[in-house]
């Protein structure tokens, strides 16, 4: 059983994603990179090839843009949907309690693009940084009085089909609430390089073949062998929880 310090905060989301486009065209523009400890405004903008911000974007999921922000040591984890002024500005408030480096994602579709992109920018939180030990293996994750199991690693290639069963008080779970467009979302990142993967289920709601629960599956074709961080994100009763496991790819 896992109870380590994964913050997770205000949430909401996800993102589904095509398999990136690795455009090197696009960055994630952060004017300030370093904060004091606490709660702060992030504030960026989706710059293009000429440096020109994007305001016009395709939703995807719902959401023209998501968030995801971790710890580089994977200990903690967000996933929060910024607000996009006219100019092209996006902001969101967010605590981040502790010093130490992190790395913001962004997975969004600006218009132009031709898809989905996931870029991302290094933060720093101001002062003495304690590194943490990657969370041990575990099979099982409770939240909130929910457990969360995992079955399957995940894998290069064909592989890694991953099962997340959702049980509350040791009954299983089979009214999973639609969280943008599915029952489950889980992003996926490497310890190290902060390789990220972000993979939506096998099936979606509504589609008159997927349960609403207690088993989520997902395929996550990962970069290579290596340790990862998976967080999952899953709802029930109007709020949105998240899991989180470490499994290693051979
Ligand atoms: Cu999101």
């Amino acid at each position: 059983m896992e109870h380590t310090a994964h913050h997770h905060a205000a949430h909401t989301s996800h993102a589904a994603h095509q398999p990136a486009h690795t455009t090197p065209a696009y960055t994630l523009d952060f004017p300030v990179t370093e904060f004091a400890p606490g709660e702060t405004t992030l504030r960026f903008r989706v710059l293009d090839e000429h440096g020109v911000p994007a305001t016009a974007y395709t939703p995807v999921h719902d959401r023209e843009l998501h968030l995801i922000v971790v710890r580089a040591d994977l200990t903690a984890f967000w996933h929060v949907h910024p607000e996009r002024a006219d100019d092209g500005t996006w902001t969101v408030r967010l605590d981040l309690p502790e010093a130490g480096p992190y790395r913001a994602f962004a997975d969004t579709a600006p218009e132009g693009a031709g898809g989905t992109l996931t870029l991302h920018a290094d933060l720093t939180v101001t002062g003495q940084a304690e590194q943490r030990p990657l969370p041990g293996a575990a099979r099982a994750f409770t939240v909130d009085g929910y457990e969360v199991a995992l079955t399957g690693d995940p894998a290069a290639g064909a592989g890694g089909h991953l099962v997340l069963t959702v049980r509350k008080d040791g009954v299983p779970v089979t009214d999973l609430e639609p969280y943008l467009g599915a029952y489950g979302h889980l992003v996926v990142l490497r310890a190290g390089d902060l390789a990220y993967v972000h993979v939506h289920p096998s099936g979606e709601p509504g589609d008159g073949v997927t349960a609403p629960g207690p088993e989520i599956a997902f395929h996550a074709a990962v970069p290579g062998p290596g340790e990862y961080r998976l967080f999952l994100d899953f709802k029930h009763g109007g709020k949105v929880r998240t899991a989180a496991f470490t499994a290693t790819a051979r």
